[in-house]
């Protein structure tokens, strides 16, 4: 277990731990729950094909490592017209290739290894004594607070030895009486007993592509993918959260506004690959980037954004138009009357027509 730890911390990881495999049929009766009473959208959670045993991933598994990565969140808000996005996307799709090589040096030493995100990681970490759970759902460490990305890496011998931490695998969370992240979640997504309602949570509907609804929207903030609420409010996290910094200059003029917006600009395939660079590919797709940058030029209220707005409005894929007509709205100048005047006599999705109708109420 020390090679294994020493190798993980070179390779920039900061814990890694073990768990026996073990089914989590506590967390697999948790889903069903959460499903049954509508926390959780059941046929978008059957995509993520996630699995309670370890079966699937490896018949002949004698352990999983849970390997944690933190990161410090960065300050915010980011500077104006800039769509902000959590750290965690930023680490995750950079440590999984790291997660990669860890897996392959398993290998060279003659253990099958597979890296796998199907496996319920926090219940894993927590098993491993990583950390423990804490009322915003999230897995906390001492040092990192909740700031920190895991991995499973499934492998098929036992390793012995101690693990590199000394925390207790405690399942208990110890907030008390503090509710502050219940109170403080813009959508009322946290309920008192930690479980999050996912069709209300603003990350679910982040990169989505989806049609997002209207009280979403507000919430969503300038933001492009993620949402740290529950975690900044956190008096558990509130040692990490001192002098935070901002992404580097180049990598947030990617995230610009207007840049975002810009149905014109001849080079979208650079600005997809330079987003991909940075969050990884699964979020870089064009149709979710502007859903979702529309929403976020609309929570500006940023007047100088209508004219790329009064463009996206026209785009093919209706929550983009749907998401434009509300961004207009929101912005709500003169100018954004005759932008959605206009709109209502062009368009004839119905859904479409019916967000104009009601943007240009509120104007009223
Ligand atoms: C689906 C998913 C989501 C969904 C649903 C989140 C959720 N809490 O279920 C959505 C899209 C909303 C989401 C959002 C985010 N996610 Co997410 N997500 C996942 C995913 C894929 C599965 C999570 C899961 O199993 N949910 C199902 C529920 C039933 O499981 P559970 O939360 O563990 O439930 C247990 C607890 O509720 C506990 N419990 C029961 N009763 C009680 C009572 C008390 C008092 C307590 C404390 C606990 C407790 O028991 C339950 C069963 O084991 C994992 C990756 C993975 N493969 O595991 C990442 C993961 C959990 N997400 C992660 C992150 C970073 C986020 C975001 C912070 C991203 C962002 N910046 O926006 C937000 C945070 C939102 C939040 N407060 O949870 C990290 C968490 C790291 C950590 N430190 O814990 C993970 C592990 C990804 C990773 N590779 O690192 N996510
Ligand atoms: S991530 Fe945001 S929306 Fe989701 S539970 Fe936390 S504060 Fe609420
Ligand atoms: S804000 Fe309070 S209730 Fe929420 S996770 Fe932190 S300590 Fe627990």
């Amino acid at each position: 277990m020390h090679d294994i730890t020493s190798k993980a911390l070179e390779l920039g990881f900061s814990l890694v731990g073990k768990a026996p495999p073990e089914p989590l049929f506590g967390w697999s009766r948790e889903v069903t729950r959460r499903i049954d009473e509508g926390l959780i959208p059941g046929e978008a959670w059957r995509k993520r094909n996630l699995k309670h045993t370890f079966d699937e991933v490896m018949p002949d598994a004698r352990q999983v490592l849970i390997v944690v990565r933190s990161y410090k969140p960065f300050a915010e808000p980011f500077p104006p017209a800039i769509a902000a996005y959590s750290a965690h996307y930023r680490v995750y799709p950079k440590c999984l290739k790291q997660v990669e090589s860890f897996a392959e040096w398993l290998r060279q030493m003659g253990i099958n290894a597979i890296v796998t995100s199907k496996l319920p990681l926090k219940p894993l970490a927590v098993k491993a004594g990583l950390g423990i759970y804490r009322r915003n759902s999230l897995v906390y460490s001492k040092a990192s607070g909740s700031f920190m990305t895991l991995f499973a890496v499934v492998i098929d011998t036992e390793i012995r030895g101690d693990t590199l931490f000394s925390e207790s695998g405690n399942e208990a969370s110890d907030c008390a009486e503090c509710n502050i992240c219940i109170n403080q979640c813009p959508t009322g997504a946290i309920m008192p007993e930690g479980a999050i309602d996912m069709t209300k949570c603003i990350r679910d509907h982040m990169g989505s592509g989806r049609l997002v609804p209207p009280k979403i929207r507000k919430a969503y903030g300038v933001r492009l993918i993620g949402c740290e609420i529950c975690q900044r409010v956190c008096p558990k996290n509130a040692h990490v959260l001192r002098n935070l910094p901002l992404p580097p200059r180049e990598e947030l003029e990617i995230f610009s506004l207007p840049k975002l917006l810009d149905l014109n600009e001849p080079s979208w395939k650079v600005t997809l690959e330079s987003i991909s660079d940075v969050i990884g590919n699964n979020y870089a797709r064009k149709n979710r980037i502007l859903g979702d940058a529309v929403i976020a030029a609309g929570n500006t209220k940023d007047s100088n954004l209508l004219k790329y707005l009064n463009e996206t409005l026209k785009y093919p894929h209706v929550p983009v138009r749907a998401h434009s007509a509300w961004a207009v709205g929101r912005i709500g100048t003169s100018d954004a009357e005759k932008i959605l005047t206009n709109a209502l006599h062009e368009e004839k999705d119905l859904e479409v027509i019916s967000e104009i109708k009601a943007s240009l109420k509120n104007l009223c």
